[in-house]
Order: structure tokens, then sequence, then C-alpha cells
């Protein structure tokens, strides 16, 4: 009874975790409590958000709630619920989130080897109209805790530990990797638990599907332009690929983990560096493509090579599936051999 088992031998996101740790012996068991932190505050974040737009529709919420609070915005709301579960911990030393101009470094008694670095809701400009949106991370360990130091913070994506993202969408998803794989779990109300639904998730080596925002494409360069041209008029008589963007990152890079195909943010006149961050959102998202088997690049070099100089940092992205990467990594090529 194979399925009987599957249905009683639930494999929790914690039990996923704690079976991970039990293959480091030397492991103190800080990687996992950190992450337990992580999972409460994704769990805690998907309850606001469910919430939220129902409040607002009844009013419950208003400009001041019952008690005569002012209502915090979500995404502030997300942030702090975040910032103090990763302090309690006592795992972080350094904390970079999206919604802080400065990083947060953590009380002498409350430090720990870790650095975290998160988005707490990542396109809340969306939460109004019914769209999905998410929390994206990614774990540094720290050389030194004593006196933590904001470079410690300016690594390469590649020496992250572990990265992920959750989806707070028709169903709460979170989908993890701690360097050896991508899993993904689903939050199951009834048990307040987030279950493996997704295990051992590999993105298709090819996609039919391309993303991005289109209306951007008077600004983009010549390797950007020639590529998604050659997504709608393909010269090999193979059928065009679909457009699918929903404008928010986690979405868009779900279904393309999922689907297979690319998402695009590329840099253009306007903005250069285009408009997603490296530490938050192009990191985490170009761990989970290289652990999936897909890969990520800024159109310059490998995403997870690049060595950031300001936490706040933009970078163009192009990630999914890896012979569609490579596809715009020829034509950058290219473009750079004829300057
Ligand atoms: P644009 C949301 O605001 C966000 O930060 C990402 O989630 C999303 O991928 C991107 O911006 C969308 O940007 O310029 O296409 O609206």
């Amino acid at each position: 009874h194979a399925a009987d088992a599957h249905r009683t031998d639930l494999m929790t996101i914690t039990r996923f975790v704690l079976n991970e740790q039990s293959k480091h012996p030397e492991s103190r068991g800080d990687f996992t409590i950190l992450l337990s932190h992580i999972v409460l505050g994704c769990k805690f974040v998907c309850t606001a958000v469910n919430k939220a737009g129902l409040a607002k529709l009844i009013g419950l919420a208003g400009e001041t709630n019952v008690q005569g609070e002012e209502q915090k915005k979500l995404d502030v709301l997300s942030n702090e619920v975040f910032v103090k579960a990763l302090v309690s911990s006592g795992r972080t030393s350094i904390l970079v989130s999206e919604e802080d101009e400065e990083a947060t470094f953590v009380e002498a008694s409350k430090r720990g080897r870790y650095c975290v670095v998160f988005d707490p809701l990542d396109g809340s400009s969306n939460i109004d109209c019914g769209v999905s949106i998410g929390t994206i991370f990614g774990i540094y360990m720290l050389k030194d805790t004593n006196d933590p130091k904001l470079e410690e913070v300016l690594q390469p994506g590649k020496n992250m530990l572990a990265a992920g993202y959750c989806m707070y969408g028709s169903s709460c998803t979170l989908v993890l990797s701690t360097g050896s794989g991508v899993n993904g779990f689903t939050l199951d109300p009834s048990l307040g638990e987030f279950i493996l639904t997704h295990p051992d998730i590999k993105i298709p080596k090819k996609g039919k599907i391309y993303s991005v925002n289109e209306g951007n494409a008077k600004n983009w360069d010549e390797p950007t332009s020639k590529y998604v041209e050659k997504c709608k008029f393909p010269k090999d008589g193979s059928s065009p690929k679909s457009l699918r963007y929903i404008g928010s990152m986690v979405a868009d890079v779900h279904r393309t983990l999922l689907y297979g195909g690319i998402f695009l943010y590329p840099g253009d006149k306007k903005s250069p560096n285009g408009k997603l961050r490296v530490l938050y959102e192009v990191f985490p998202m170009s761990f989970l493509m290289e652990q999936a088997g897909g890969q990520a690049f800024t159109g310059k070099e490998r995403a997870l090579d690049l060595i950031p100089t300001k936490i706040h940092q933009r970078s163009p992205i192009f990630l999914g599936s890896y012979d569609d990467v490579e596809e715009i990594k020829a034509l950058y090529a290219a473009a750079a051999e004829k300057t």
C-alpha cells in the first residue's frame, strides 16, 4: 500500500531539514533552527496575506483596526515578522532586507553564524488584485561573528548555503535548496505544516515559454532584442514560444522552474542594471535554477559569480532552462566580440 504509506508517512519540511542535518554529523543544528524560524515567518505572512484582501474589503482593517492601531502595510508587517523571527532564532548576525535601507546588525547576545538576505514580500504591489506574491531569501555563513562587518555580506551568490522562496498564491508553496537539489513544500493549513509535494525539482532542459516585460522593448539592447525576436519569429521553422509575464518575480520564476523556459529582466538604456536586486532576488533565484539543472546569466557573467559592492545593488538577469539561457549567452558573447 505505497499510496497509503505516502499519506501516513508525511514528510514535513521540519523532518526534511532534520534528515539533511543528519548527513552532517558535525552540525550543531544551528542551520536547522535558523530554517525553522524562516518557515515560521512564512506561515505568519501566508496567514496575513490571505486575510489582507478580505480585511481590506470589509473594512476590518481600513486605516485602523478594531484596537484602533494603524493597520500596517503588508510588506512592512512581513518585514517586521521576519526580522523578529530571525533575530530571535539566535543564529544570525547580519540581516539585509529589501525593506530596510541599512543592514540590521544583531545585538551581541543574540548573534549566530549566519547572514540572511531577504525580500519579505516581493511583488506586494500586486496584492490588491490577488496576484501571487512571495518571500525570497538567501543564507550565507559569516566568517567572523564576533565583530560582523557589512563586507561579509557582499559575497558572490555561489557562497550561499541555502536559498528559497515562499509563494503566497492559490496555495502556499515553499521552494528550498540547501545545496543538494531543490524541493517544494505546500502548506497544509489544517496541520500548519509544510508537506513535501515537489521532491527533487528539475527544470526542463529547454522550454516553450519566455517571460519578459515587453513594454520595455524600446529600450532593450541588441542581444535581448534579437533573442526576443527569435522567440517570436523563429528562423528554424520551429513554433514561436509563448509569452507568460505575471510581473511578480516569485510567480514568474516558480512557473519557469516547473514548466521550463526563460525569465528575463534585462538592463536597458534607462536602467543599465535592470530592476531586480542582486542579494535577495537575483542570487536566490539563480541558486535555485542552478540546483534544478538550469542556469542564470547577467548578460556579462554567471549570475552567482557576481560580487556585489552594495547591499541593494541591481543586476540584469536571464534565468531558466539550460539551453534557453545558452542561446542568449551566445548573443551577448557575439555582441561583446564586436566591441
Ligand atoms: P516590471 C515586482 O514589483 C518586482 O519587483 C518583481 O517581483 C517583478 O519581477 C518585477 O518587479 C516586475 O517589474 O518593471 O516588469 O513591472
